[in-house]
Order: structure tokens, then sequence, then C-alpha cells
């Protein structure tokens, strides 16, 4: 009894802090570092392309649809779905690359899991998602609970008190429907895998806990930990505990009103570099629970045409990757499947990846992180959205502000990428140059990039002519050269010539070939002419003035149903340097050898 009134009152005191489900709640980082309980595995699903289980047949929102998630047990009674005994699918993954009949499948899947939880004093819970393609409306025990847009970025619900000791249900729906309006639109290059894409949790918190915090080395100052922590409660003004055991930092901050506190820290770790990836153990934590981390300190700058990582000059040796596993092409989600992709990544000489063209999952950008290499992360402003429409504004700041949240520790991530190839013109300057602007609020430490295009100003001389590189710290761009413009020879004839003192990073170059295809070097789809294309650019490239980096398109070949040359491409885009089998093309080689020489370079 005196639990259930201590409990009554702990329920209310975080319903007046006004944290209580409806909406998504505010993002909890490092879900990780947390107590959390997964909800992975298999759950059932309703296929449902004409979303009855949510509008009725005048197609207004109905009150008892599939969210309400009932079993039949009176056969009287007339229910025409049943969760139960319908098909299943596995969390996390994709549904095309699980069920046959899914594979071009775009709208609504139904999921529900039921599992079993046991409610616990002064305790709050929060439901964890890491992703989920691209819409997902959540009901928990049958109450809608809240809504999220966006195929890539975490989002979690506050459900303290609203599970119950037992039994419990959760139903997700999930629409992957493309949409003109939304971020990315309808059109782009890569397969639009639908379902609950990354894992799910329910995490488990004190009622006041640490919720947010952002702990790295001040701006170009290699003595100075900067950095703040959040607070989420009903006591904000608890005192916080920061500590680095490995750098003797152990130290108390007592936060404002809102639970916010700045700090600086006087250190001098050992930095953290591709060569060396030093990360430290780190405890934030309030009365006794910790939020545990592991951070890495590095200053990015750049100065000139360079890139200087801690100071010194950098070149980025990359490559692009998409969120495709490895050898069985559906979207990745597992660490074994990152780690091979980043091995191949070593492998070729890089010490940079380009995470197109949406935040990967964050155990990628960790796991990138120990194995010493750089990211430019990006979000799904891709070719040509509606610039001029507010809402899809909203969209892609949400989508930039919820990646930077999620990572903004992690050392290895340098560049912030706001869009690829988008095409010129007043309403989309604003609307990037106010994502520029939003994103160096969120985060002033890292540079902003956006991969651009290029133009021939004259035959044989290139550039990039673009307003958007004002308001860049990169001159970063797509070419291809000897694919989309020209034969490989072309690469032969070609200058570079550039107005702005920036780093030039190539985003991507390449074309594509059939694993083991033999033939002409001017014969498309051919490893020759990749290979041919590769030694050519990267001649190229040596007559670059100003180049600090390149990421070729692509590590692997990767699904996409713009790709129907049939025993060709077979639905693959084949510009990767690695097959969607695993075998490397003889392109993988010809960078491997260009990479190996600049390592030495750079010494
Ligand atoms: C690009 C796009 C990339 C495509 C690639 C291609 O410029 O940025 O998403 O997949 O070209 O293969 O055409």
């Amino acid at each position: 009894m005196k639990n259930t009134i201590k409990n009554v009152l702990f329920l209310l005191a975080i319903t007046l802090a006004g944290t209580v489900a409806a909406q998504t709640t505010p993002q909890i980082i490092n879900i990780e570092g947390r107590k959390t309980i997964s909800l992975d595995g298999i759950w059932r699903t309703i296929v449902d392309p004409f979303e009855n289980g949510y509008y009725d047949y005048r197609r207004q929102p109905i009150k008892n649809g599939y969210g309400a998630d009932k079993d039949i047990v009176d056969k009287s009674v007339l229910q025409e779905y049943n969760f139960s005994t319908d098909r299943t699918l596995s969390v996390p993954g994709d549904w095309n690359t699980q069920r046959p009949e899914l594979y071009y499948y775009e709208g609504t899947v139904w999921y529900r899991n039921r599992f079993q939880y046991e409610v616990k004093d002064n305790k709050r819970v929060f439901l964890y998602f890491g992703a989920v393609n691209y819409e997902a409306i959540v009901f928990v025990n049958g109450k809608e609970i809240g809504q999220h847009v966006g195929g890539f970025t975490p989002f979690n619900f506050e459900v303290t008190g609203l599970l119950k000791t037992g039994e419990n249900s959760l139903v997700v729906k999930v629409d992957n429907k493309r949409m003109l309006d939304a971020v990315p639109t309808l059109n782009f290059d890569w397969w639009n895998y639908g379902g609950i894409t990354r894992q799910v949790k329910l995490v488990e918190t004190p009622a006041t806990f640490v919720r947010d915090y952002y702990v790295q080395l001040k701006k170009n100052d290699k003595s100075i930990i900067n950095g703040w922590i959040q607070l989420d409660g009903d006591q904000l003004n608890k005192a916080v505990r920061i500590e680095i055991p490995e750098l003797k930092i152990s130290q108390q901050f007592t936060p404002n009103a809102k639970g916010y506190v700045a700090f600086e820290l006087k250190a001098k770790p050992t930095l953290w570099t591709p060569e060396n990836p030093k990360l430290y153990g780190i405890n934030i934590s309030v009365d006794d629970e910790a939020v545990t981390d592991e951070i890495g300190f590095r200053t990015i700058e750049t100065k000139g045409t360079q890139v200087l990582l801690n100071g010194k000059p950098v070149f980025l040796r990359g490559i692009c990757i998409h969120e495709e596993a490895p050898f069985r092409n559906g979207r990745a989600y597992s660490k074994e499947e990152d780690i091979t992709l980043l091995q191949w990544a070593k492998e070729m000489g890089c010490n940079f990846v380009r995470l197109a063209h949406y935040p990967h999952n964050e155990q990628m950008i960790r796991q990138a992180e120990r194995m010493g290499i750089l990211v430019w992360s990006e979000i799904p402003v891709y070719w040509t959205i509606q610039w001029g429409n507010q809402e899809t504004y909203k969209n892609a700041e949400a989508q930039l502000t919820d990646m930077i949240t999620r990572d903004k520790n992690r050392s290895n991530i340098i560049i912030w990428s706001i869009a690829n190839e988008t095409p010129h013109g007043a309403e989309r300057l604003d609307f990037l140059s106010r994502l520029a602007a939003k994103t160096r609020e969120l985060d002033p430490g890292r540079l902003v990039g956006a991969a651009m295009e290029k133009v021939e100003l004259k035959p044989g001389v290139m550039t990039v002519n673009d307003d958007l590189s004002k308001v860049m710290d990169v001159l970063s761009f797509n070419e291809y050269v000897g694919w989309y413009d020209g034969l490989p020879e072309k690469c032969d004839r070609v200058n570079w010539t550039f107005t702005d003192s920036k780093p030039i990073i190539i985003t991507e170059f390449g074309g594509e070939a059939l694993y083991g295809l033999q033939g002409g070097k001017t014969d498309r789809f051919t490893e020759d002419y990749q290979e041919d294309l590769y030694i050519r650019s990267v001649n190229m490239f040596k007559r670059i003035p100003g180049l600090a980096g390149t990421t070729p398109w692509i590590l692997k070949d990767f699904r996409s149903p713009r790709r129907q040359l049939r025993d060709m491409q077979d639905d693959f885009n084949r510009k990767g340097v690695i097959s969607d089998k695993g075998e490397k093309k003889r392109a993988f080689y010809v960078m491997k050898k260009w990479y190996d020489e600049l390592k030495k370079q750079y010494k």
C-alpha cells in the first residue's frame, strides 16, 4: 500500500514536470550506456496497403484500429484482423529482404510485440527506437502514444504509468510510402527499405537522470575539455558528477533551474587520431546512477585548403558507404556487419568514410571511432526536395538535430553534411543556409559540408560554381568524369580551378562494373572499364590543387530500384569496388595503391 501511494505521488510529480508520454520525448542519448531491456526479436505483423487498421471506409481515423491489439475471444464478434495468427518479421530488420512478397513493397505494415514487464517503484521508463523507416505511429496497451517521421534517426517516448506488471502490448504502424514533401523525397538512388530497421528497447531511469551531455575538447584548444549536461526530471538542481578516471577528473556541478550546467575542465588528454584512436572511459552521474561512455578528444579545423586534425594536415583517404549488410544486402544493423564494412575500408587504406546518404546506426559510428576511422555524417536532403515548403524544412531540421544530438560526442565525426547534389536556386540556398546555421548552432566544433556538383567552365576546365560553397567549410562535390561525363580518357584532359581557398573533397566519382565481367576498356559495366576509370581519376586528382580528400562511390554494390539493366544491374547499383557478395573488384586495388602512397606522404 505504502508503495502504491509512493508510486502515485511519483507519477504525479513527473506529470507536473510535464514529462509523461504523449509525444516523442526529448532524445535520451547513449542508450547503450544505460539500463535497458531489449524488445528485439520476432514480432507479429499485418501488411496493410490500404491502412485499413487506421482509417475507416470514409477515410476517418478509427478508434479501435489494429493498435488496440484485440484478441478474438468471442467468435460472434466481427473482427477482421488477428496479430496472433498473422505472419512474423524480425526486429530489427527491413521487411523487403525478409519476405519475397515484400521486396518492392511500399506502404503500411503493422508490427506487434507482447512483452512481460515489471513496474518498479520510482523508476521512469522510456520506449526507444533506433530508427523506423519512414513514419511510425506507436500504441502502448491500446493507446496511441505518439508518432515519428524520418527513417534514420532515433526517438523515444516516456511510457511511465502506461506499462503494467505482466503482459504489455506494443503496436507500431510503420509506413514507408515515398512522398513528395518528405526528406528524402520521391526520388533517390537506394532501396527504400521499410520496417523497424534498428533496435527497440525499454530504458529505465531514476526520477531525475542525465538525459543528454556534450563532452569534447574546446574548439582548437587541446588543454580544455568543455561541455554541458542536461538533466531530466522533477529535481533539476540535483548535483551531477563527471568522472574521467584516467585523467584523474572527478568534479561535481550544480545545474540551473532547467537542469542544465555548462563546464570547462583543464586536462591534457592523449589526442584521438586514426593511428591511435584513444578513448577515455567517462561516467556522468546523479546520485548513484551513472551513464557511462567512451569519449575521444581531438581538434578539427581548416586552414586555407588544408584540413587540420589536432593541428596537423590530414588527407582524407575515404570511401562512401551505404548502410547495407556486407553479404546479405538488407539494411545493416548488427555490429558484426558494421565491422566487416569498416574493415574493408581499412584494408583499402582508408582513414575516413562518408556514411551516405542518411545517418547510419549509432554502433557504426562508435565502431569506426574505435577503429580510428574519421566520419562524414549526412542527412537525406537529397536531389530535389521541396525547398519552399516550411514543413519540409522543419522535417530536415529535425533529422539534422536528431543526428547531431545522438552523435555529437563521437570524436571521429569531423563533418556534418547537410545535402547531396541539390539544384541551384534561391529557395534552395535559403533552405540550406538555414540548415548550415542550425548545424553550427548545435555544434560549433565541427565542419559543415554538402556534396555539391561540378561544372565545366569551358572544354576541359572544371570547377564548382555554387553559392552554397560560401557557407560551407569545405569545397566538397561529386564528379563523374569518365562515367556520366564522357569516357575515362576524359580524365586525362581535364584541369580543375577553384576560386575559394577551402579544402577540396571529392565526395563521389566512379562507375559501374559487374564483378568478374571482362571486356575492352571502354566497354561499360566491365571491370576493365572501372579499373581504367579509377587509374585515370587518380592521375587527375594528383593535378588538383588543394585536394584534401576523396571518397569514391562506393564501397559495395547496393540495391536500387533505379538500376534496371537485366543481367548487369538486376536492381543493384554496381559502382561498388566490392560486389554485393563481398568480392573485391580490381578498382579496389587501384585505390588501395594510391592510399598506401598517400599514407606515407602524410606521415
Ligand atoms: C550520385 C548520387 C548517388 C548515386 C550515384 C550514382 O551522384 O549522389 O546517390 O547513387 O550518383 O551511382 O549515380
